[in-house]
């Protein structure tokens, strides 16, 4: 860590006498962003005019100036930058940003202007009445990147309950209580860690609210996003859904398996022991009912279509279970 010298003799109108507490620390990830960062910069001064605020850049080795770059800003608030020494990814400089955040309240932003620092503000607003506050997204970037984007909202919703009733879980930019990451900072380990810290907080109970923010495509600088993101999402998404539904694909398997061996000596009472061997080991993650309608949705399906769609109507009945098995815990 080190404080960033400052160009121009500024020393900040904050930092003056005695221990800086800041507000609001301001946690920017950055790789090769010498063309973004100083307006990031710019922009945030001036939007958290009078607002006690401190910038944690976490340098991921970049190749470019970046960090002389932020340098060089004269900015009312304390700047401070980590530089690591190769390049580990952006969620692990989350991760090392939070652990050095000395303020109130914390902010993780992208340093590629996709979202305006303006709207930090209203979020520290909102912030007095939520322990979280995530940037809900109006997106006018290119059709492509909005497309990754929105299958990964709406899969997010889909299988993770407890983020449902947010408009946009899979979010960049949030704003919440330090108090409220505490003991995150080990945690933040997966592609979205911004929907893994919102997540963290549902399930606890805390406050969360939402700010409607414009996202803007990237003008300066190249992106860092690789098609492997999408599958590291994947894997997110399993994790924080508790691996159910592959889960539930093997024990349905499995019991499906059991009940076509024992119809023939137990005929429709086999259906009840699918149904049992399928929720004993499942219970924790699946409520009965769910069970049972989806059964009763997929029977009824592959009964409708069979003559229809043939072994077509097997995996249509297939796909509807597991789908109202995702939807309805
Ligand atoms: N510390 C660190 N920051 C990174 C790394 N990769 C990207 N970033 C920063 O993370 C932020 C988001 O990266 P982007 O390249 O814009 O990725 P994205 O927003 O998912 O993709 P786009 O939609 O193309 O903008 C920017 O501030 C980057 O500088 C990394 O490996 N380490
Ligand atoms: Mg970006």
């Amino acid at each position: 860590m080190m404080a960033v010298p400052r160009r121009g003799g500024t020393a900040g109108d904050f930092p003056t006498q005695g221990p800086f507490s800041p507000e609001l620390t301001v946690v920017v990830p950055t790789y090769n962003e010498e063309r973004n960062v100083p307006r990031l910069l710019a922009a945030l001064d001036e939007a958290l005019d009078g607002v006690p605020y401190e910038v944690v850049i976490v340098d991921d080795a970049s190749a470019d100036r970046t960090l002389d770059a932020a340098a060089g800003v004269p900015i009312r608030g304390r700047l401070r930058a980590v530089r690591k020494p190769a390049r580990t990814g952006k969620p692990s400089s989350l991760a090392i940003g939070l652990a050095h955040a000395e303020g109130r309240h914390v902010a993780f932003i992208d340093a590629d202007m996709e979202y305006h620092p303006r709207v930090l503000r209203e979020m520290l607003r909102a912030a007095a009445h939520a322990d979280i506050v995530a940037a809900r997204r109006r997106d006018r970037r290119p059709l492509p990147r909005r497309l990754t984007s929105t299958g990964a909202r709406l899969l997010t919703k889909l299988l993770v309950p407890e983020l449902r009733r947010l408009g946009d879980p899979t979010t960049e930019l949030v704003l919440a209580r330090r108090g409220a990451l505490d003991g995150l900072e080990g945690r933040l380990t997966h592609i979205k860690p911004i929907t893994y810290a919102l997540l963290d907080a549902a399930r606890r109970g805390l406050r969360i609210a939402e700010v409607d923010v414009d996202v803007e495509p990237r003008t300066q600088g190249t992106s860092s996003f690789r098609p492997r993101w999408v599958l590291a999402y994947a894997r997110q998404l399993m994790d924080m859904s508790n691996w159910l539904l592959p889960k539930y694909i093997a024990v349905a398997l499995a019991a499906a398996a059991v009940a076509r061996a024992l119809s023939p000596i137990l005929g429709a009472a086999s259906l009840a022991v699918s149904l049992a061997l399928r929720y004993a080991p499942l219970r924790r993650h699946l409520r009965l009912p769910t069970l049972l309608a989806a059964e009763a949705a997929s029977t009824t399906a592959k009964l409708a279509l069979m003559p229809l769609a043939g072994p077509m109507a097997l995996a249509v009945a297939a796909a509807l279970e597991i789908a109202l098995i995702a939807a309805l815990r």
